[in-house]
């Protein structure tokens, strides 16, 4: 049942988590959970309310794994922190998700300098009640492991940056915020859909693996779906043609617009102008 000797897999530990620690996920749940309704996904907020019963304490990992096994046959693994990309994928394409134990400190609630059970968890595990979504995320993990043998993981982290962490879905309402680095974040969760800084394109699986992305401030475009097939879809079949077109291409900045996108937002910058070091 597990992924191998290195796998990277720790106990959680559940029963050593301090008062203190359940107190920074409960601060931070209630926090986003007062955001979130009309501004994330409705497949996020239904996967959420599987485990608002649990809003209080830092979930068990075991007792999310049946719920989520029992909807997609995902589960959550323990982890101390990022592991190394080939791990990543191996467990995405097992269905596995590894979260991190640890949590933030009370003094750093809108820090993190590598992300936390709040981030891996409240962000991610929540989409994994999406039988769509889950069949994209294991379809990704496949399409890691042959891309780390065809030296173009960049363009595959591209994709998780603009899509899984930072990814925006539109529905006949508006857009809404599906991207677990988004909807983790109290300042992204507004920035990313009422701010005119900003630009919104929508997703071109070429277009996003050509453009670099920024991990130290909120990103100068967020790229849009219609459905999360479109993801799936994207990343279920040998990519190798892709790479090949793309090899010839140049990339582009994280602010920059392509002749070929599809705009919804042309953003003015403002907000990068003035945060960028000159
Ligand atoms: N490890 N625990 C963890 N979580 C991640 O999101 C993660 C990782 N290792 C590598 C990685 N992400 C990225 O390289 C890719 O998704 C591309
Ligand atoms: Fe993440």
């Amino acid at each position: 049942m597990t992924g191998g000797a290195n796998d990277h897999r720790i106990e959680q530990d559940w029963r050593s988590y301090s008062e203190a620690e359940h107190r920074v996920w409960r601060t931070l749940f209630r926090r986003q959970a007062g955001i979130l309704p009309g501004r994330a996904a409705d497949e996020f907020m239904e996967g959420l309310a599987r485990f608002e019963v649990a809003s209080d304490e830092i979930p068990d990992f075991d007792w999310l794994s049946d719920m989520l096994m029992d909807a997609t046959g995902w589960r959550v693994i323990a982890v101390p922190g990022l592991v190394p990309d080939d791990v990543f994928f191996a467990h995405l394409a097992a269905r596995r998700f590894p979260a991190a134990r640890f949590i933030r400190r009370a003094d750093q609630l809108d820090y993190i300098e590598e992300p936390d059970v709040f981030h891996d968890v409240f962000g991610h595990v929540p989409l994994l009640f999406n039988p769509v979504f889950a069949n994209f995320m294991e379809a990704y993990g496949r399409a890691g492991l042959a891309a780390a043998d065809q030296g173009v993981l960049h363009r595959l982290a591209r994709l998780y940056w603009y899509t899984v962490e930072f990814g925006l879905i539109r529905r006949p309402e508006g857009l809404r915020i599906y991207g677990a680095g988004i909807v983790s974040s109290r300042s992204e969760s507004v920035f990313a859909l009422d701010d005119m800084s900003p630009n919104r394109v929508m997703f071109d699986l070429g277009r996003v693996m050509r453009t670099d992305y920024r991990i130290d401030d909120f990103q100068e475009t967020y790229f849009v779906v219609d459905d999360y097939e479109t993801l799936f879809r994207a990343v279920d079949r040998d990519l190798t043609p892709v790479y090949q077109d793309l090899g010839r291409s140049r990339d582009l900045r994280p602010s920059d617009i392509d002749p070929a996108d599809t705009v919804l937002t042309r953003g003015t910058g403002v907000y990068a102008a003035s945060s960028k070091v000159a």
